[in-house]
């Protein structure tokens, strides 16, 4: 089943959104399989968000997430990847649609309260960077049949 890495940002939780942005993904019937709070150093956000490095707005992605405390998790289903990306809404909360985390909640680019990894590729190599394999639980829920059909 697939994996996928969740990143509450911390306007997520200086705003009190934790509940209500995780209940959307728990909601959606998407199971989560490892959960952790923590505060993100520079060197662990560089290391995130390395691809955008030569971007304008790097310095001030890392100084955000860097800013305060961190929710970490990991979710799993079907087409996890995907599913928590148009869940999120897009990039920027301008554009996000109603009905999406980023289009309900939130209104600027900079202050887009979740991460979701990219592609299935990216989701490994990001969940590697977050947590070892004792912190990720295999566990199974008697509603699994009543959310996926096989
Ligand atoms: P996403 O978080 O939807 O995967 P991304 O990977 O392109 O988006 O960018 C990572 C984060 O960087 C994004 O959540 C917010 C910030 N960001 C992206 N584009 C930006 C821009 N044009 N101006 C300011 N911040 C930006
Ligand atoms: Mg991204």
């Amino acid at each position: 089943m697939q994996k996928t890495l969740v990143l509450l940002k911390p306007d997520a939780l200086q705003r009190g959104l934790v509940g209500e942005i995780i209940s959307r993904l728990e909601g959606k019937g998407l199971k989560i399989v490892a959960l952790k709070m923590l505060h993100m150093d520079e060197e662990l956000a560089k290391r995130h968000y390395q691809i955008h490095k030569d971007k304008s707005f790097f310095q001030d992605l890392v100084k955000h997430i860097t800013s305060a405390p961190i929710i970490a998790a990991i979710f799993e289903g079907e087409n996890a990847v995907d599913v928590v990306r148009r869940t999120m809404g897009e990039t920027d909360p301008a554009l996000a649609l109603p009905g999406t985390i980023r289009g309900d909640l939130a209104l600027d680019i900079g202050r887009n309260l979740i991460h979701g990894s990219d592609s299935e590729q990216t989701a490994e190599e990001e969940i590697d960077i977050f947590f070892s394999e004792e912190e990720i639980f295999h566990y199974s829920r008697e509603i699994e049949r009543w959310i996926t059909e096989s």
